[in-house]
């Protein structure tokens, strides 16, 4: 039997900070090759720095997506009680076709901001998303930089905000027509799948930087607090979350990878012409309990 090896490729990584409130972009790296060590560690130190790191001009297949994606961490698996967007169709696969084609999940509507698998017991620690297909115009996401959304809250909200603990309901759970609601306020109705509070303020696990953790829409409510003022609260922090000094507008080129911090950062997809073909692959890693 024989072994081929590949020498690992430690060229020379430039990583350039966005004129933005996150992001960097990642130069002098084939992500299709395996990287050195010493690029993989600046690639992770990197992304705890700037949050969400762009490759350009990238060509791979699902198979080198996932090699790469992998060297960052093991890959996300949802509990199998618990839908996450993938579910729809019914297979759960390692690399997620996000594309108004056929096989593809999203469509074509806008997608608030977010950050995946919220409603999971160990959300996703960060996510690739791949760009194979891409229309001439609309289909732009944004990243929201969750640390910044925290640090300029003022003194007094921190504190108040410091110890609750928020459960964000399963969108795909929502029972059928059953109008939307960004706060649930019918707690007397019992919940009939399970749910997982997490911190409204959770702590970076590597940087230790303090994150507002909560999705812009999604229904969610306040563990122990009257509903009026949960919702109140909720309402607050999610407009003071949505500032424009807060995100970065992702224009797509074929060949693009985006890296994202999953947990420090919210994204939102702008809706795009029904027409246009628009194909991504997305890779989730697993991420921990937070805290
Ligand atoms: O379509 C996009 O740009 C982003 C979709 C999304 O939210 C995701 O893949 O998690
Ligand atoms: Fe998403």
């Amino acid at each position: 039997m024989s072994y081929t090896t590949i020498a690992p490729i430690s060229g020379h990584l430039k990583i350039t900070p966005l004129n933005a409130p996150l992001g960097g972009v990642v130069t002098g790296i084939d992500v299709s090759q395996p990287p050195a060590p010493s690029i993989i560690l600046q690639i992770k130190k990197a992304l705890c720095e700037y949050h969400i790191l762009i490759f350009k001009q990238q060509k791979l297949t699902d198979e080198q997506l996932l090699n790469f994606a992998t060297y960052f961490g093991a890959l996300f698996v949802p509990p199998d009680n618990v839908p996450v967007l993938e579910s729809a169709s019914g297979i759960i696969s390692n690399v997620v076709i996000v594309s108004n084609q056929e096989g593809g999940s999203l469509g074509d509507g806008e997608v608030p901001f977010h950050t995946d698998h919220i409603w999971t017991p160990y959300p996703s620690s960060a996510s690739f998303l791949y760009a194979e297909e891409i229309p001439s115009e609309g289909g732009d996401t944004y990243w929201l930089n969750l640390n910044l959304a925290y640090e300029t809250l003022e003194e007094e909200v921190k504190q108040e905000i410091a110890n609750l603990q928020v459960i964000t309901y399963n969108p795909l759970l929502r029972e059928p027509g059953k109008p939307f609601s960004s706060y649930r306020s019918n707690s007397h109705i019992p919940v009939t799948h399970p749910v997982f509070p997490h911190p409204l303020v959770r702590t970076h696990p590597e940087s230790g930087k303090k994150i507002l953790y909560l999705n812009h829409k999604t229904e969610v409510e306040i563990v122990g607090m009257e509903a009026d003022k949960g919702a109140n609260l909720i309402a607050t922090l999610r407009e003071h979350l949505y500032q424009e000094r807060f995100y970065y507008r992702h224009k797509w080129s074929v060949g693009d990878i985006v890296y994202w911090d999953n947990q420090s950062t919210l994204h939102r997809r702008e809706a795009f012409d029904s027409y246009s073909r628009r194909v991504l692959k997305r890779v989730s890693l697993a991420g921990g309990k937070p805290f």
